[in-house]
């Protein structure tokens, strides 16, 4: 058992009341509706089913925290950007996730996962313009790698990190298939260091 297959369900929050007590330290997953969250999330905890993942987008419409241990937590955060939600709801999402991303004191990094094929869309980008103005750590998984080229996912990680350059200190990013387990080390010691394992 390494600690992050430990993780077990805590709960599911439709609305940030419902949250834990905010203590300790919480990493939340944030992407579009289907970049591969929920996978990224089984990958880690090499857990098949612990969080559920989807052929149908905006399936996670909830708020789900796991547990590492009493002090660690991750958080799997509903997909943006899915067509199909009405309007109503969308904005409704949107005012919890900036709400959650603004007020959760316990909140160390984001997780920020994207397709490399279709990466930095407008709500990306403005989640990572939004942790460099509040100094949060932005962790950029560029998932699905297995669906290019090694040269091609090269030149993606190539230039996004040329673009990100001036905020190394806050924005890192690196490569990710949750099909084959590509950067599953690198993600781990990214955790590791946030959550002081
Ligand atoms: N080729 C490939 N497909 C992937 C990868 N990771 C996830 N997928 C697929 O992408 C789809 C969406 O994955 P999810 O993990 O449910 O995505 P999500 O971001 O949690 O989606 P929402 O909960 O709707 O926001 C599923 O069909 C996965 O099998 C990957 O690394 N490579
Ligand atoms: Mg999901």
């Amino acid at each position: 058992m390494n600690e992050f297959q430990q993780a077990s369900f805590l709960i599911s929050a439709a609305k940030l009341n419902q949250l834990p007590a905010d203590t300790g330290v919480e990493v939340a997953i944030v992407g579009r509706s289907n970049a591969g969250k929920s996978s990224v999330l089984n990958v880690l905890t090499n857990q098949k089913n612990l969080a559920r993942t989807s052929k149908t987008p905006g399936r996670t419409q909830l708020i789900n925290l796991f547990k590492l241990d009493e002090q660690r937590r991750l958080v799997d955060l509903p997909g943006y950007g899915f067509a199909k939600v009405p309007e109503s709801v969308k904005q409704q999402w949107q005012e919890t996730l900036s709400q959650y991303l603004q007020e959760r004191e316990s909140l160390k990094g984001l997780i920020l996962v994207m397709d490399c094929r279709h990466p930095f869309k407008d709500t990306d980008s403005s989640i990572i313009d939004w942790c460099l103005d509040s100094n949060l750590a932005c962790h950029i998984l560029l998932n699905k790698a297995d669906k290019l080229s090694r040269s091609q996912s090269q030149t993606t990680l190539l230039q996004a990190q040329k673009s990100l350059k001036e905020h190394k200190e806050l924005v890192s990013i690196q490569l990710f298939s949750t099909f084959n387990r590509q950067g599953l080390d690198d993600l781990k010691n990214k955790l590791r260091s946030w959550y002081n394992f």
